[in-house]
């Protein structure tokens, strides 16, 4: 298969000014007529060929300034027109069939409405395009269609017109003023009903708000009305970005391949993230809703007003939305909350793929599939190293530079080196070594090592920093790394400030003056550069500064620390006595602390994921690790027994409700379960149905029901069988109740998920229900490593299955197998067995094949 090299970018030879696309649409057969005004670009190489990139489509109809056009060919499936002049008129018929396309890519449909998905390459699945993010034109769209079937009609920008053919169709035109690359088109034809508002810009512009769902779900929409109108006035705060057309649509679709795309004006979300009432969604459904309509708005600026000039600068809008949409919540919420979040996912989805065989620079330099570089390295790394510019700024400067950026290219099809450019010029930063966060894949590993002299009454902080090699970089350069420090007095538990130290050698010492004995060093606060630090303190250290960092996150973090050295230590040599007791002592004391709120409490009581200590004891038995994290677990519970349960009934006093405290609430309801769990199953289980039968939402009922179907107890399957028919029709929730089982501490998961596979109600090509079944399943570390290799097989034969269907999605699923060299040997031969398997499948999509590759190289 064909490599795209960032190295050989062109400017296109042609630009295409405007086009018209003209519908007639219909479920099984839709025409598109698409009339464009092509131009040579002065800044092109003068190919006197207009290259139309095509994917699955025929040409019906070809006119060169409206007479038969000559002399063109198809080049696979792309199409070349030879043109004499300057500028044309190109009209192109094609004939697409949405019912049959399961890929969901182009022109698709789901549930009897038409929409689309075109990023990245999907818009030459609906006409001949220079498909390429630095061609923007100014597009009108004229849909008609039978009114019954389709009586909305939606497309980018404003609408212009409708009226009625007479024979029971009816038209709309659809105008958008901005300039846009073909990505960023969308088009909705279908039955829905709208929740409407409004939204005033900070120049007085009125804008309409919509967000459009089918007929049962509108009154699950007002949290992603509010959260749109939230993200509105936020970023004109926070970043000076105002609204820029007069209308501001949001459709929900159930078939979608990812989680939402920011189509100009007419953003089409996953329904997954539109619709949340207090009985069908958790409060993490509700912080998803937030997040990602926030995410979709925030792209306007960050993304369609200045847009990528390739896709290698993917990150260049998704790691700075991702960002703005991190911050967003964090306003919205508990900052230092929602930065615990945000580097669990970091370390939970984004290390592991920057220490695999799969691993990039947030600016790549080649691919095979663009689709398969949509990545957590892209999204949430990008977010890091557009934060680490944040913290080197501070605030204001930031802001300077972002407003600098977003002045200077207002229009344009940009790079990821025009943004750093802006940081520098706007934010007075000198990023001339830091432009290596871009180039160079892999997680840093630092360590710190600290020196006291005593007659200097002197602190060195030793640093040592080594970037690992990855695919295609054996060698790395030292990256200058921002490392937020405080040195703590043991005795009063305080410290001088904070200080913010720049580690760019691979060796660099730092020296604090003014101690009279050797002080407590919390480093990487708030977790200021994307790393892995080994700063060496021990146990003592890590138990004072869980009690005592004025910093969320060092708390947080020292606490995880010392339950990952005791994990991976007792996997060598069994638990340590002392350790453990410490551990339920800080457990304990988090547990009473009246200083956190429960929203935080929550967090500091989680565990560390098995993913990110499978990073750390690689190569490694999956399922010892989960063995010794369920141990501890019940070591804890014993400890904490009377504890958790007066944590458990406090919690369960507090009456529903969506502030923070009754959030907290439940958050700390179903970790108190949890913890139990491990140590008394029986008491863990009776609380568990308790919880289920009085739950008013669906916080305390998932979370209840995921203690419950971890146990083999007798209330297990009447109360599955219970929300099964509670919740029967209700797509996202059946999609719980298949995640729920497959991501259970059921010894039987594995069977279970077999069965499921023949329930009625799944179906492999709904991609939420997909991912609900077998995401789960190989996230879930015990059954997805079971010794037998079962479930690998299980994850390779629905690869096999999905791959001629929706190759997107299939891909998805290859990193699981693909991190073989972090297993152990017997198991990683029978991950690799599975890769060979899928790798040997004749017609492959170029998706699956790349990943499958790679990751058995
Ligand atoms: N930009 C889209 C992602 C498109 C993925 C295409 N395979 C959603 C987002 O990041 O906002
Ligand atoms: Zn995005």
């Amino acid at each position: 298969p064909a490599t795209t090299m960032r190295k050989n970018y062109q400017p296109p030879a042609w630009l295409v000014s405007e086009i018209r696309l003209e519908f007639e649409l219909g479920l099984e057969l839709t025409k598109c007529v698409a009339t464009m005004r092509v131009e040579r670009n002065p800044d092109g190489d003068g190919d006197q060929t207009l290259h139309l990139s095509g994917d699955n489509i025929a040409v019906m109809n070809l006119k060169v300034d409206d007479a038969d056009a000559e002399g063109w060919s198809m080049s696979g499936p792309n199409l070349l027109l030879p043109l004499s002049g300057d500028a044309h008129k190109v009209t192109v018929e094609t004939h697409l069939h949405p019912a049959t396309n399961s890929q969901l890519m182009g022109l698709f449909a789901s549930n009897g409405m038409l929409c689309t998905q075109c990023e990245a390459e999907g818009f030459r699945r609906i006409t001949f395009f220079p498909d390429r993010p630095d061609v923007l034109s100014r597009y009108t769209v004229r849909m008609t269609g039978d009114k019954a079937t389709f009586p909305v009609l939606l497309s980018n920008g404003n609408l212009v017109e409708t009226g009625e053919n007479g024979d029971g169709s009816h038209w709309a035109v659809w105008d958008d003023p901005w300039l846009k690359p073909s990505y960023l088109f969308a088009l909705v034809a279908g039955q829905l009903v709208a929740n409407r508002d409004t939204f005033t810009t900070m120049s007085g512009r009125k804008v309409d708000l919509a967000v459009w769902v089918r007929e049962g779900d509108l009154e699950r929409t007002d949290h992603a009305m509010r959260s749109l109108i939230n993200s509105m006035k936020w970023d004109e705060e926070a970043f000076g970005r105002e609204y820029d057309l007069d209308q501001f649509n949001i459709v929900a679709v159930a078939d979608f391949n990812m989680g939402a795309m920011e189509n100009k004006g007419l953003n089409i979300f996953n329904t997954r993230y539109v619709l949340a009432d207090p009985e069908t969604a958790t409060d993490g459904d509700y912080d998803g809703v937030e997040g990602v309509v926030g995410h979709e708005y925030f792209h306007n600026w960050s993304g369609n007003r200045i847009t990528c000039r390739d896709w290698f600068q993917l990150s260049l809008k998704e790691g700075f939305t991702v960002l703005r949409d991190q911050m967003f919540s964090a306003d919205m919420g508990s900052e230092p909350v929602k930065r615990i979040e945000d580097v669990r996912v970091l370390r939970a989805a984004q290390f592991p793929e920057d220490s695999g065989p799969l691993a990039h620079p947030i600016r790549p330099d080649s691919y095979q599939e663009i689709s398969n570089f949509y990545t957590a390295t892209i999204y949430n790394k990008g977010a890091e190293v557009i934060r680490m510019m944040h913290t080197m700024a501070g605030p204001e400067r930031f802001r300077e530079g972002t407003d600098l950026y977003f002045d200077r290219h207002d229009g344009e099809a940009a790079t990821c080196e025009d943004f750093v450019k802006s940081m520098e010029d706007g934010a007075k930063l000198d990023l001339s070594q830091f432009r290596l966060w871009y180039e160079q894949a892999g997680t840093p590993k630092v360590t710190m090592h600290a020196t006291f002299d005593q007659s200097e009454g002197a602190v060195t902080l030793h640093f040592t920093q080594k970037v690992p090699a990855t695919p295609g970089q054996p060698t790395k350069q030292p990256m200058p790394i921002p490392i937020k420090v405080a040195l703590f007095d043991r005795d009063s538990g305080t410290h001088g400030g904070e200080q913010l130290l720049m580690v760019d050698k691979s060796k660099a010492d730092f020296t604090f003056k003014g101690f009279t004995r050797p002080p407590v060093i919390s480093a990487n606060r708030g977790f200021t550069a994307p790393i892995q630090l080994d700063a060496e303190n021990n146990d003592d250290d890590l138990v004072f500064l869980a009690a005592h960092d004025d910093d969320a996150f060092a708390r947080y973090e020292s606490l995880q620390q010392l339950v990952t050295r005791e994990l991976l230590g007792s996997i060598e040599n069994g638990p340590d006595e002392k350790r453990r007791g410490a551990i339920a002592d800080a457990m304990g004391a988090v547990i009473d602390d009246a200083q956190i709120d429960d929203l935080m409490r929550g967090e500091l009581l989680m565990l560390p994921t098995l993913t990110f200590l499978l990073e750390l004891a690689a190569p490694a038995d999956p399922v010892a690790l989960h063995h010794a994290r369920e141990r501890l677990k019940a070591h804890i519970g014993l400890r904490l027994r009377d504890k958790l349960i007066a944590l458990h009934e406090r919690a369960s006093a507090i009456p529903y409700g969506l502030d923070a405290r009754a959030r907290g609430a439940r958050k700390v309801k179903t970790q108190a379960l949890v913890m139990l769990t491990a140590a008394d199953p029986k008491e863990a289980a009776a609380r568990a149905e308790a919880q289920y039968r009085s739950a008013t939402n669906m916080t305390d009922r998932q979370g209840a029901l995921m203690v419950l179907a971890g146990i083999g107890c007798p209330a297990r399957s009447e109360l599955l069988a219970d929300f099964h028919a509670r919740f029967d029709g209700n797509a996202l929730v059946i999609d719980k109740w298949f995640a729920l089982q497959a991501g259970s501490l059921d010894p039987k998961v594995l069977d279970r998920v077999e069965a499921l596979a023949q329930h009625a109600d799944f179906t492999i090509k709904n991609p939420n229900r997909v991912r609900s079944l077998y995401m789960t399943m190989a996230g879930n570390m015990a059954a997805f490593h079971d010794e037998s290799g079962r479930g690998y097989r299980m994850i390779a034969d629905l690869v096999l299955q999905l791959d001629p269907l929706n190759a997107q999605t299939a891909a998805r699923f290859i990193p699981w197998l693909g991190r073989w060299r972090k297993i152990e040997p017997k198991r990683a031969a029978l991950m690799r067995a599975e890769l060979e398997r899928i790798a040997a499948a004749p017609d492959l999509s170029k998706d699956t094949r790349e990943q499958v590759t790679k990751s058995l190289d």
